[in-house]
């Protein structure tokens, strides 16, 4: 009896461990799919989930998992298939449970055919409605016919594939690993067709993710940190894009939208391949099949929303510190400033002028005359930004404190697990309250505060801070809860190894769900509801400046990149984590210009707001105790050349502008790295140091102390530098240029023209200057502009129909037309003065000018420049006009 039960225990065994040997076998170490990634593995915790342990063969430095999934880990069948009108609807599931608790076993897959380049592929439990992320994505109920992307399935075990029909290339492919989808675990791998692959944010990393040899781990949790690589940083944006090679060897690229705001993990490993982990909602996912970068952003701000139009004040200079400490000061801050004739437009306060850190207070004895400056800045033309916690303090006298009693009174506060009481946390102002707003009655409340604060300070912006949320004490001042939500059976690898590290319990609520499930939305909504509160009190267009963000929030806001240090490694990091944000669509983003934390050098702030120059937020911020970085308080010689760094972004301004104006309408990244314009080229997939404003400038920064030169890439077209206008040589290679410290290196690429302005002491005192246009004709001889112009200040002046537009064309027989498309903002005067072309190879014999000859123009044929001058022409006009220009043969 016991013999023979033991021959059978041992044959069973043999049989297991027979074929856990065969279902361990992996071609290669890229092909394992982490069935630990908890911390700490070890062989017995490994085994306990049936999952395989081995160490990697070959041995490699590289993360390889130990603990993988067999292959035939128990995973999800297809139990019926249904062709709806948006496409399919498979019902899927799994015999039996797995290793994490609260397994679901019986899951709907909805394949949604949405456009003919966008695909959505959505995974529910059947029977329970879970959380979904509250984005207004669009609702696609018919199925998209022609489609570029072809679906296929299979059955047992249940994956998807999608493959780019014109190429027969792999898009996704969720077969390589199980899908796992338990009530706070989901895990779902696809395979990606390169190991190329940009996005991922918010993270402190280099532009190119290459995961050909390395593995990564990239953890999605918003978080109020000082940005350092590998951890979770202020903002969530689960969106990358992948290159693809075709087999005719040119480059195409797909994105993916990970439409999930839980805490999670995003592992990329060399197979190449990617998988998410959540702890919540369900999978939603989305595909774009471009094919070209430009194609794929337009795709997916098509989904998450286009960023908005900014205000155009706040396209110039912004100065800003924490820690102006008194009245006094400030006041000697920006009168040397404005006594060393800076270009500047907007002056921002920070914590330390408010009242004991309170929201909607200033200090009414250190910053007394604060009321009296900011009007005194805007009868200038200038504007002023003042700062905002979303944590209220709760410990002030009843009734003195309006946002708290009247927050009480609205019920918009987060409250404790289960119970109608705020959740009490810590910030500036000591014991706080956190306002919710997801709450319906936040938007008047807020508004409501804000109104009365601008009614002692108008303000022209809100700066809101520490949204991530950050607070103090881990969770609240009483802790958090036992249950599943304080303490899920899997946490993602978020800084602190806790979700409720300096933030909020996950268990604590919000109106639209727990925070557990919206707390990387906090600063979406906190965005959105400043914007509607700004529109309300000054009804002009918002300008919001967010930390946290989401995906989705450049509709409301602008961002910086938080608390970054004074040095030339930050200032490189600032350059892919801009390029990011464009990708994310909040395209009206930047840096903190000179450095943040440390104290910064003359060198270094120089360089820096060199750069800074071509951020499309410009702004220079320094912490508490640093000393100043304002551009007055440097040498001589350093205020100069920070000087011509102004002019030069104040003389682009219409060129911004017009692309913050294609970026709202046309969804257009407004900065951009060279591979989107270089696609087949693969010298640029790498190149983060240097980036293009639109498609039409070059910058190449110097970001290495102590040194006159800087390497660089010039890709194969046609270039002219800035300050020369000099047509250069040698293109489509890596070259040295000349980098002195007096100079960034600003390029300018054949086929387009642009518009440009004479700079004023502001961009208020500067919207009357005469324009120019900068024609840089590409090696046909041909070009192109444009030009957006409005009262800058409207809430909607292309839904109004109050704006002008026009198209600037150069075809190769030497003519310039200048075309009004639309003309119907006339209260600023608009008129050309000078038009620069580059790149005439012949000396000219005539200008003419709507027919008429025109002699005031010089010809340089060392420089190859023509410069028609003093035309003074009015382009307010219905009609076309047109530059010609004869040359000798
Ligand atoms: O706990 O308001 O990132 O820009 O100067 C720090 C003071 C709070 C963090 C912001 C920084 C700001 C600072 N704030």
């Amino acid at each position: 009896m016991i013999y023979s039960s033991l021959v059978i225990k041992f044959t069973i065994l043999y049989i297991i461990s027979y074929s856990y040997a065969q279902q361990c076998e992996q071609t290669s170490n890229a092909a394992r799919f982490n069935c630990h990634p908890e911390n700490n593995p070890t062989e017995a915790t490994c085994e306990t989930r049936k999952c395989c342990w081995r160490p990697p063969i070959p041995q490699t430095n590289a993360t390889v998992p130990y603990c993988y999934f067999p292959t035939d880990f128990p995973t999800y069948e297809i139990i019926s298939n249904e062709t709806t009108d948006f496409g399919q609807r498979i019902r899927i599931q799994k015999l039996q449970t797995t290793y994490m608790p609260h397994d679901i076993l019986n899951l709907t897959v909805d394949l949604i055919y949405e456009t003919q380049e966008r695909f959505r592929i959505r995974i529910y439990d059947t029977i329970y409605r879970r959380y979904e992320v509250p984005l207004q994505v669009p609702v696609v109920e018919k199925r998209a016919t022609d489609t570029d992307y072809e679906i296929t399935f299979s059955a047992k075990p249940f994956a998807i594939l999608v493959t780019r029909k014109s190429t027969g290339v792999v898009l996704f492919d969720s077969s390589i690993a199980p899908l796992i989808f338990a009530d706070q675990y989901m895990k779902l791998s696809t395979r990606l067709s390169s190991p190329l692959v940009y996005g991922l944010g918010e993270h402190r990393q280099p532009l190119l993710i290459n995961v050909s040899a390395e593995w990564k781990r990239l953890t999605f949790y918003s978080r109020d940190f000082p940005p350092v690589e590998n951890i979770n940083l202020y903002g969530v944006h689960p969106f990358h894009i992948n290159l693809e090679r075709t087999p005719d060897n040119q480059t195409h690229v797909h994105g993916q939208f990970f439409l999930n705001s839980n805490a999670m993990d995003i592992d990329l490993q060399p197979l190449p391949a990617i998988t998410y982990t959540t702890i919540g909602g369900i999978i939603d996912l989305y595909i774009f099949t471009g094919p070209t970068v430009e194609n794929v952003i337009e795709q997916y701000w098509a989904v998450i929303g286009k960023p908005a139009m900014p205000p155009f004040w706040s396209l110039g200079f912004h100065l800003s510190r924490f820690g102006y400490s008194t009245f006094e000061n400030l006041w000697e801050t920006i009168k040397r400033m404005h006594d060393a004739e800076f270009p500047y437009d907007v002056q921002w306060t920070d914590i330390d002028v408010m009242s004991s850190s309170l929201d909607f207070t200033y200090d009414r004895e250190r910053f007394q005359g604060l009321p009296g400056l900011v009007r005194g800045l805007q009868s200038e033309g200038k504007h002023y930004v003042n700062r905002l916690d979303p944590s209220i303090s709760s410990t002030q006298p009843s009734g003195s404190y309006p946002p708290y009693d009247d927050g009480i009174n609205r019920e918009i506060f987060v409250t404790k697990y289960n119970s109608t009481d705020p959740l009490v946390g810590e910030g500036w102002a000591g014991r706080t309250v956190f306002a919710d707003f997801t709450h319906p009655n936040a938007v008047e409340w807020w508004t409501r505060m804000a109104t009365a604060f601008y009614e002692s300070i108008p303000f022209d912006g809100l700066w809101i801070d520490m949204n991530e949320p950050s607070n103090f004490v881990d969770g609240s001042h009483d802790g958090c809860t036992a249950n599943a939500l304080d303490n899920p059976p899997y946490v993602p690898h978020v800084l602190g190894n806790n979700l409720s590290s300096k933030s909020l319990c996950p268990s604590s609520q919000h109106y639209l769900s727990f925070h557990y499930n919206l707390h990387s939305m906090f600063g979406y909504f906190e965005s959105q509801v400043t914007n509607t509160a700004l529109k309300t009190i000054r009804k002009k267009r918002p300008f919001v400046l967010s930390r946290s963000t989401f995906a989705g929030s450049g509709q409301f806001a602008a961002h910086w990149t938080g608390d970054n240090r004074a040095s030339f490694q930050d200032m490189y990091y600032s350059i892919p984590a801009i390029l990011s944000f464009n990708m994310f669509g909040i395209t009206h983003v930047g840096a903190d210009i000179c450095g943040f934390g440390l104290d910064t050098t003359e060198e270094l702030c120089t360089r820096w707001m060199q750069l800074g120059a071509f951020y499309p937020f410009m702004r220079n911020h320094n912490d508490l105790g640093q000393k100043d970085q304002d551009p007055a308080s440097f040498s001589w010689e350093a205020q100069q050349i920070m000087k011509q760094a102004l002019l030069m972004r104040y003389s682009f301004i219409p060129f911004w502008y017009t692309l913050h104006y294609e970026a709202s309408m046309n969804s257009k990244t407004i900065i951009q790295p060279l591979f989107f314009e270089y696609l087949n080229d693969k010298n640029t997939y790498n190149i983060d140091q240097q980036f293009l404003i639109g498609r039409a400038l070059l910058i190449s920064p110097n970001l290495v102390s102590q040194t006159n030169t800087v390497d660089v890439y010039i890709p194969q077209d046609v270039w002219y530098e800035f300050s020369s206008g000099v047509e250069i040589e040698t293109v489509g290679q890596f070259i040295t240029l000349n980098a002195p410290i007096s100079k960034i290196n600003v390029h300018v690429r054949g086929g387009f023209i642009i518009p440009m302005q004479t700079p004023g002491a502001n961009l208020i005192l500067g919207r009357g200057n005469p324009f120019s246009l900068l024609v840089a004709p590409s090696q046909f001889g041909n070009a192109s502009g444009n030009l957006f112009w409005d009262d800058g200040d409207s809430i909607d002046s292309i839904g109004t129909n109050t704006y002008n537009y026009f198209e600037f064309t150069l075809t190769t027989s030497n003519t310039l037309t200048i075309d009004p498309l639309s003309t119907n903002y006339k209260d600023s005067p608009m008129r050309l003065d000078l038009i620069k072309v580059l790149g005439v190879s012949k000396p000219v014999t005539q200008v003419t000018v709507n027919g008429k000859v025109y002699p005031n123009y010089t010809y340089s044929i060392f420089d190859q420049i023509l410069i028609i001058h003093g035309l003074d022409m009015n382009i307010l006009v219905e009609s076309s006009q047109i530059i010609k220009w004869t040359t000798s043969t």
